[in-house]
């Protein structure tokens, strides 16, 4: 990509690739001053303005449809031990992970209590004492908070984290097996809408039996690819059957009088939106934000000449005001007193959408020149009636070029193969992700993944005609996917 006008000694980001995504992901954090990772606590970060800004967008978009058909609710932080262990599957699946508060100022605590990794066991005995009858039901509840892992790997900003803390959790309650189907169903929708509107494109995948979440039935999930090749899961739906509710007892009773067990869903999504949004769409001059999610959707630079500056500066408070007022567009007006190339580099590294230079010609001409982050290219409009609309066009065509942009590439990256050399020749000139025909057998998956030393992702799709496992020769029925994962 080429940056149309040149600032002297303006350095890139990572110079001419990004064939270093670690380094430009953490440099980029930095200096978009999203977050800063010098807390003195191994994977917990402070949210700087500028990021904080960009997370509550996020958020704001989430809300927004879950708010369709969930009631949004808080919980307790705290779990008391005995209910996070009432549920075997669960607990062996996150007994590595948990934080403990074991003291009260000197006094230690005669039930410990554990900061939530997750909250079924936290909202599931008051489930149990919420639920009554068939006419409760069906429930569909969300939570947006903060929890605790204590993660083993190697922890990255955003990615890997020791608190996530935009952990988006809903959890649902169904009288019926197919109405928790169905369910599952929808958030796979609400999910796809949700990537869709930042621009991140996604596979979705039943897990393997062996990578599904602790007390599921099944997991569903969504990854997408980082610009190193690798995939990050960026939000799982689980089927969780009637386990939970014999374990917490939730039951309803039915129209006949009778109680039954319900059946359970919860499915979630973390920080690592925010992760994909700066890594999908960055590029060498820095961060690149849809417009769905940037704190300055636009932003107006003057171009200023001592003798014209305050007739330049008062032209270009009257292009803010409309657009903010009328346009319900965010804008900033960025007056201060320094050069106009270094306001660019900066808003541009920043990831601003659209940026409007206005100098004393432009005035005379009644123009603006806008400039496009996501192409790095100018072009004049004029300043006429329709301003406002051709400005929102031109915004509504970057979150769109931006999207269809991320998926091109997505796809690209996307390898078939029919053997088991072909995935390590693959795999060894080029990262992404791989389709390949599996037989579906635990044994033979596990060995593919040694084998091939990635992980299989998962289940993309059942298909009787497809031909033959590539691993073990006998007959295949899933398209089933494998990628080197974070
Ligand atoms: N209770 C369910 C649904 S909310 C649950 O906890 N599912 S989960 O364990 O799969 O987590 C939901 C999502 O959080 C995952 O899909 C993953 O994208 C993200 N996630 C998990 N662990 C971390 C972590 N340490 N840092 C950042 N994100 C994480
Ligand atoms: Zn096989």
């Amino acid at each position: 990509m080429k940056c149309l006008y040149l600032t002297p000694n303006r350095q890139n980001i990572t110079g001419e690739n990004m064939s270093e995504f670690s380094e430009w992901f953490h440099k980029i954090l930095e200096e978009a001053e999203i977050i800063d990772v010098r807390y003195p606590i191994k994977g917990m970060h402070v949210w700087l303005p500028q990021g904080f800004k960009i997370r509550k967008n996020i958020l704001n978009i989430l809300r927004k449809i879950l708010d369709e058909d969930h009631e949004e609710l808080l919980f307790p932080l705290l779990i008391p031990e005995d209910e996070l262990e009432k549920e075997a599957i669960h607990v062996k699946g996150f007994e590595d992970e948990v934080y403990w508060v074991t003291h009260g100022g000197l006094t230690e605590l005669n039930k410990k209590l554990a900061l939530r990794p997750t909250s079924e066991t936290a909202m599931y005995p008051m489930f149990s004492l919420w639920v009554r009858s068939h006419g409760d039901l069906p429930l569909r509840f969300y939570q947006i908070v903060n929890t605790f892992r204590y993660e083993t790997k190697h922890t990255r900003p955003l990615i890997r984290v020791r608190e996530i803390t935009t952990f988006k959790e809903a959890h649902t309650i169904h009288s019926t097996k197919e109405d928790a189907e169905k369910q599952v169903q929808k958030a796979l929708e609400i999910y796809k809408r949700f990537f869709d509107k930042l621009g991140i494109p996604y596979v979705i995948t039943r897990r393997p039996p062996w990578d599904k979440f602790p007390g599921a039935e099944y997991t569903i999930a969504f990854d997408t690819l980082l610009p190193d090749g690798k995939t990050l899961q960026i939000g799982t739906v689980h089927n969780l059957g009637q386990t939970f509710a014999k374990t917490f007892d939730i039951t309803y009773e039915t129209p006949e009088g009778e109680h039954e067990y319900v059946y359970q869903t919860c499915y979630g999504v973390s920080d690592r939106i925010i992760a994909s949004v700066v890594g999908v769409h960055g590029d060498k001059s820095g961060l690149c934000l849809p417009p769905n999610v940037a704190p300055h959707q636009i932003v107006i630079v003057p171009i200023i000449f001592k003798e014209d500056a305050e007739e330049v500066l008062e032209f270009c408070q009257e292009l803010t005001d409309p657009l903010k007022t009328d346009g319900n567009l965010r804008v900033h007006l960025d007056s201060r007193d320094i050069r106009a190339g270094k306001k660019f580099y900066e808003w541009e590294m920043r990831g601003v959408p659209l940026r409007l230079e206005v100098g004393p010609r432009d005035i005379k001409h009644k123009n603006v020149v806008v400039f496009r982050r996501d192409k790095l290219e100018k072009e004049t409009i004029a300043i006429e009636k329709k301003f406002i609309d051709a400005i929102k066009f031109i915004l509504d065509s970057i979150n769109q070029d931006m999207k269809d942009k991320a998926w091109e590439s997505f796809n690209r990256n996307i390898k078939s193969v029919e053997t088991v050399d072909e995935a390590l020749e693959s795999l060894s000139k080029h990262r992404g992700i791989i389709s390949f025909n599996w037989c579906g057998e635990e044994s033979c998956g596990k060995d593919l993944e040694e084998k091939v030393r990635v992980d299989i992702l998962g289940i993309q799709k059942e298909d009787e005609n497809i031909g033959v496992c590539i691993n073990c020769g006998h007959k295949a029925t899933f398209k089933t996917l494998l990628a080197k994962t974070y």
